[in-house]
């Protein structure tokens, strides 16, 4: 994985607006993808670390996949310029304060019981601070969306300076994963624009996913109290 990923020429199409040199720009872009590449690899890191030692313990791992992702400078300055903050690609210090998901990292459990559990062993970490949670699996959204979005800083370490960067971290099951995914294509693919009896029969296979969730959930503990394993949950 690369840090280095816009390149000089293409960057000053992509911000004409930025008031510096080519080099400051670069400079100031490969500053923002070293932190917060790094910090995506610090929490997937952590997450795989967590997953094993599951593994080692009870034979299970409760993590399914972990997928990250970088926002892109032209996503940044848009989500930006939506919370209202002048000018961003000049005054990356706020944008970096107030835009959360730059480094977004979405974990994708097989149990819904799995995301409190996972979330919780990694906010119990030391060097984590906890900076928001959002609950969309108690308090799902009006479109039917349901995930546990919890907001962290992690520290990354570089030559001569220590810093705190923050982290989306997206826990789903695979069912909430399968559903937003979907989701998210349909609206893409119609540029955001759904008719109300799809954004209902959307809203309805949501619910239904959740059902399935449950269910799945009680006959793994089901089984799991047969053969009393995995007791240390
Ligand atoms: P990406 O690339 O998926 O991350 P915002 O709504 O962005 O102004 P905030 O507080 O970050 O501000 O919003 P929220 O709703 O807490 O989290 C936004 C992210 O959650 C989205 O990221 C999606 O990943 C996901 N999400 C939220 N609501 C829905 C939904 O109804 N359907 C689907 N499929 N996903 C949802 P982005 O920014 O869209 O991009």
């Amino acid at each position: 994985m690369s840090y280095k990923y816009f390149h000089a020429d293409r960057l000053r199409e992509r911000v004409p607006q930025f008031r510096g040199t080519d080099e400051e720009l670069q400079e100031a872009i490969d500053d923002l993808n070293l932190l917060y590449l790094s910090a995506i690899r610090e929490v997937d890191i952590k997450l795989q670390i967590l997953s094993d030692d599951f593994d080692m313990k009870h034979s299970y791992m409760p993590i399914h996949h972990i997928q990250s992702r970088l926002k892109s400078v032209e996503s940044i300055m848009e989500k930006a310029t939506r919370y209202g903050i002048e000018d961003p690609i000049n005054n990356l210090d706020v944008v970096r304060r107030e835009i959360l998901d730059i480094a977004g990292v979405r974990v994708v459990c097989n149990y819904e019981e799995d995301l409190h559990t996972m979330s919780g062993l990694l906010l119990a970490q030391e060097d984590i601070e906890l900076i928001r949670v959002k609950d969309y699996c108690n308090n799902p959204k009006e479109s039917g969306y349901r995930s546990l979005h919890v907001v962290v800083a992690v520290p990354v370490y570089l030559v001569n300076r220590k810093k705190m960067v923050p982290v989306e971290i997206q826990f789903r099951s695979i069912a909430m994963d399968a559903w937003a995914s979907l989701e998210h294509e349909l609206r893409y693919k119609n540029k955001g624009e759904l008719s109300q009896d799809i954004v209902d029969t959307l809203k309805e296979s949501a619910e239904l996913l959740h059902t399935v969730d449950e269910r799945l959930s009680k006959i793994r503990h089901k089984v799991l109290n047969d053969e009393n394993k995995y007791s240390n949950y």
